[in-house]
C-alpha cells in the first residue's frame, strides 16, 4: 500500500490529507500514517503537516526496487559485487536479462584482479546477467556494447560529451566515470551465460588520494545531483536496444556507432606489457578489435590494456 501512497503524492505534487488518503484507499488515517512511517524509514522525505496533510519532496536520490521501472531486477542493500550476485543467480538457473543492482559492494570488482571503489549511495553499482548465442571469443563485445549503452545515456540524461575509452572505460577530460567488467561461463563452443558488470560514479562529491586524478563523478561534472534509478533504467533500456541489435546482427551492426563515441579512434595510442605497439588508432573493426595502424602494418588489437594520448601530451 505505500507504494500506491507513494505514487498518489508524487502525481498530486502537493499536500494531501491523511483523510483524503484514506478515503482513497479505503483505510483509516492511522494505517496512511503507518505507511508514510515506513515510506520515511526507507529514506522518502515526506512533510508532514498539520491540517495540510503529507507532501512529498521527490527530488532524493532513492535506490529501490519500486524505483526501478525495469521487472526483472532484484535490489540489494548490500552485497559483495553485483557481477558475484549475478553468477548466483545464473547458477540458480535465472532467466535471460537479470538485472542486479545494490547501494553498496564490499568487495566491488575492476578487471585483472583490480578493486572498484563503491561509495556507498553515490555511485550506480548494476550487473545483467545474458545469455546469448555467441562464442566464447565473441563475449568481449558484449563489454563494448555496454560501454554505447552508458554512453548513451549519459549523454541523454545530463548533456555531457563523455566518450569510449577502447576497450570499456566511459570518460570525459580524461577521467574515469564508469568502468564495465564482463564475465563469462563458458564450454569450449558455448556460452552458459555472461554476467556484464557497470559502475557508474553519479553522486560521488570526492575521492581518495589514489583515485582523485584519474576519476570523476556526474556530480563532479555538472555540479548537480541525479537519481541513481534513472541512470539504471536508462543504461538497461539502451543495452537491451543494443543486445537485440547484437543478437541479430552481430557487433557489426553497432560498429559504426561505436567508432563514433571511440575516443581513441584517429589518436595516438600504445598497447601496454610485452610485444607493447605504439600507433595511430583507426576505431574498431567487426569484431570490436581496436586497429592500430604502426609505422609497417594494421594490427588488430583483440583486448587488454591500451592507453591513450591525449593533447596534453598526458596518457590515460
Ligand atoms: P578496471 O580494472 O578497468 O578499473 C579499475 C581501476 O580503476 C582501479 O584499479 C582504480 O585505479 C580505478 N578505479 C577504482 N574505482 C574507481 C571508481 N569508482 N571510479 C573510477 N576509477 C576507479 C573497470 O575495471 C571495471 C569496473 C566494473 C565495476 C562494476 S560495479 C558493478 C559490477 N560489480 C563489480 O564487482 N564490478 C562491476
Amino acid at each position: 500500500m505505500r507504494y500506491t501512497i507513494l505514487n498518489i503524492l508524487r502525481e498530486k505534487k502537493g499536500y494531501v490529507s491523511g483523510e483524503e488518503l484514506g478515503d482513497m484507499l479505503g483505510v483509516s488515517r492511522a494505517a496512511i500514517w503507518k505507511s508514510i512511517t515506513k515510506l520515511k524509514e526507507e529514506g522518502y522525505e515526506i512533510n508532514s503537516v498539520n491540517k495540510k496533510g503529507y507532501c512529498l519532496d521527490d527530488s532524493k536520490d532513492i535506490l529501490n526496487k519500486h524505483e526501478l521501472k525495469y521487472d526483472n531486477a532484484i535490489y540489494l542493500k548490500e552485497t559483495d559485487s553485483t557481477n558475484n550476485e549475478c553468477k548466483r543467480q545464473a547458477e540458480k538457473g535465472c532467466a535471460d536479462g537479470l538485472l542486479v543492482v545494490s547501494e553498496y559492494q564490499s568487495k566491488g570488482k575492476g578487471r585483472l584482479g583490480r578493486a572498484w571503489s563503491s561509495e556507498p549511495s553515490a555511485g550506480l553499482y548494476m550487473s545483467i546477467v545474458l545469455k546469448p548465442e555467441i562464442s566464447p571469443s565473441e563475449a568481449p563485445q558484449l563489454t563494448l556494447i555496454a560501454g554505447m549503452a552508458v554512453t548513451k545515456a549519459i549523454r541523454s540524461i545530463t548533456g555531457l560529451k563523455v566518450g569510449i575509452k577502447w576497450p570499456n572505460d566511459v570518460v570525459i577530460n580524461g577521467k574515469k566515470l564508469c568502468g564495465i567488467l564482463t564475465e563469462m561461463s563458458a564450454e569450449i563452443d558455448r556460452i552458459k551465460y555472461v554476467v556484464t558488470g557497470i559502475g557508474v560514479n553519479i553522486n560521488n562529491s570526492s575521492f581518495d588520494a589514489e583515485l582523485k586524478n584519474k576519476a570523476t563523478s556526474i556530480y563532479i561534472e555538472t555540479g548537480k545531483s541525479y537519481k541513481r534509478s534513472v541512470f539504471a533504467d536508462t543504461i538497461v533500456n539502451e543495452l537491451m536496444g543494443y543486445y537485440d541489435i547484437f543478437c541479430k546482427k552481430g557487433f557489426s551492426g553497432l560498429r559504426d556507432e561505436y567508432n563514433k563515441y571511440c575516443l581513441n579512434k584517429g589518436k595516438i595510442v600504445r598497447t601496454t606489457g610485452k610485444n607493447a605497439i605504439k600507433g595511430k588508432a583507426l576505431g574498431v573493426n567487426d569484431r570490436g578489435e581496436l586497429l592500430i595502424e604502426t609505422d609497417t602494418s594494421i594490427v588488430p588489437v583483440l583486448s587488454g590494456e591500451v592507453s591513450l594520448r591525449l593533447e596534453n601530451n598526458k596518457y590515460i
